[in-house]
């Protein structure tokens, strides 16, 4: 149980807060407050249980209220609250490096720590410049991003992204020199795939193209997300990542996954690459990470990017970048908490395990009324709704309010529907998620 439950704001109490990628005006004249959360389920300041379909912000992956992570933090809290980490450290900093190493793909044995995805982001970028300074090649600073692609907010994210809006109300502050491949969604040749598509590897022939533009000899990274989740779930075609890779070694460009989302156990595996058997430079994590308890971010490089960096005399800092609370030990403990609750559970490849009845419950949403798409992979789903004339993502974001009076929790994207359930789900949640939305679908116009 949660030790603190708050009163449901007034609504006049409710301006000062300016809420994030959310519609202030809208959401304030009719608020949804959560107030208490356990295993698959929120409960509503009105004391609605709801059903958690998309495990908070696709981060809460060993389910909410974990004793474990809560007696973890306490401790550590009660122990040492903070700690620096610039040319001091602390243990268990260095234990969980030892234990992230240990679940990712072959290679990745350095971690840099942050706080959030989008700071993992700017992080790697970061790396990925002065990495190519660092082995004589200062002029490899371009990026090539994607269409479709989030990669958070910061400035760098924000550049290398490819969704519109979160790109065109900052005018022309991004990143010089940046190009993007194209997405990977198309409906026409890929509509109800079950799993990866198999139309669309060609389009990873579209980096050569770019690469032949720019000249290899400016570009640093490739980065994109193995599976996209904010624009609404975009799968890789198959062989496409394998190709990006083949075409990255081709011409010493540093490949980088995003797996904010598609880390820790969200595809079958601990991360997309390992599902996926193509292994990238940097890999940004985020997210589940620290399972949403307390904000945690961390960049994993091949030994090879760390290793191009430990050059010249000892007494110099090898890289100038880092946060106040890179490492912070209260996360720290949070994320060895939630490692061994997903060791214990077997968490990471839960959603390998459950995927094929996964699979049929969200593709026997097809046929419903305007689904025109449904999209899925390990314990990720998307339905996608034909948009209202004019009115694009007006249809998604109704069916997203009545699933969440129904006791559903979903996201809503553009016209999307995504599904990023916590990988403790059983099957009865499935089935009950599956029957609310497919219900609302049914009833909205
Ligand atoms: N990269 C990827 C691939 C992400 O999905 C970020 C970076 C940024 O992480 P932070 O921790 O800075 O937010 C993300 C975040 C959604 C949704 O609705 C997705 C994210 C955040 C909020 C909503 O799909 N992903």
């Amino acid at each position: 149980m949660n030790a603190r439950i708050s009163p449901a704001p007034a609504q006049s109490d409710l301006e000062a807060f300016w809420m994030p990628f959310t519609a202030n005006r809208q959401f304030k004249a009719n608020p949804r407050l959560l107030t208490r959360a356990e295993g698959m389920h929120y409960w509503t300041a009105d004391g609605r249980q709801v059903i958690d379909a998309v495990a908070g912000l696709w981060c809460v992956n060993a389910g909410h209220g974990r004793r474990e992570i809560t007696e973890a933090v306490t401790r550590q809290l009660s122990v040492m609250e903070y700690a620096p980490t610039f040319q001091m450290g602390h243990p268990i900093a260095f234990e969980l490096a030892n234990r992230l190493v240990a679940i990712a793909p072959p290679g990745m044995d350095r971690v840099f720590f942050t706080n959030s995805g989008s700071e993992s982001v700017d992080t790697a970028l970061k790396i990925a410049i002065a990495y190519h300074r660092a082995r004589g090649a200062g002029q490899r600073t371009r990026f090539i991003g994607r269409e479709k692609g989030y990669h958070g907010v910061g400035f760098g994210g924000m550049s290398v992204g490819g969704m519109v809006n979160n790109r065109k109300f900052f005018g022309s502050s991004m990143l010089p020199g940046v190009d993007h491949l194209p997405h990977t969604l198309d409906i026409g040749h890929n509509a109800f795939s079950r799993n990866l598509p198999q139309w669309g590897m060609h389009l990873a022939n579209e980096l050569e193209r770019l690469i032949a533009l720019h000249d290899a000899s400016t570009i640093a990274a490739v980065i994109v997300e193995p599976i996209s989740g904010s624009a609404g779930v975009l799968l890789p075609p198959v062989g496409y990542l394998k190709r990006l890779r083949e075409i990255c070694d081709k011409h010493d460009i540093l490949l980088i996954f995003d797996e904010v989302i598609t880390g820790f156990g969200r595809v079958g595996k601990p991360f997309a690459a390992q599902a996926f058997d193509v292994t990238p430079d940097l890999m940004t994590t985020a997210k589940g990470l620290s399972n949403g308890a307390i904000p945690m971010g961390a960049v994993f490089t091949q030994r090879k990017v760390y290793e191009a960096f430990m050059q010249g005399p000892e007494n110099t800092i090898e890289l100038f970048h880092g946060y106040t609370y890179s490492a912070h030990p209260v996360a720290c403990a949070a994320a060895l908490a939630t490692l061994d609750i997903y060791a214990k559970e077997e968490l990471l490849t839960r959603a390998a395990t459950l995927s094929s009845t996964w699979e049929d419950a969200v593709h026997s949403m097809r046929g419903l009324p305007n689904v025109i798409d449904v999209r899925n992979y390990g314990l990720i789903g998307a339905v996608e709704l034909e948009p209202r004339a004019g009115k694009p993502g007006a249809r998604a974001f109704d069916v997203f309010l009545k699933c969440f009076e129904r006791g559903v929790m979903v996201r809503q994207t553009g016209d999307v529907i995504a599904l990023s359930p916590p990988l403790i789900i059983e099957r009865g949640h499935i089935a009950q998620i599956v029957e609310t939305l497919s219900q609302v679908i049914r009833e909205t116009a």
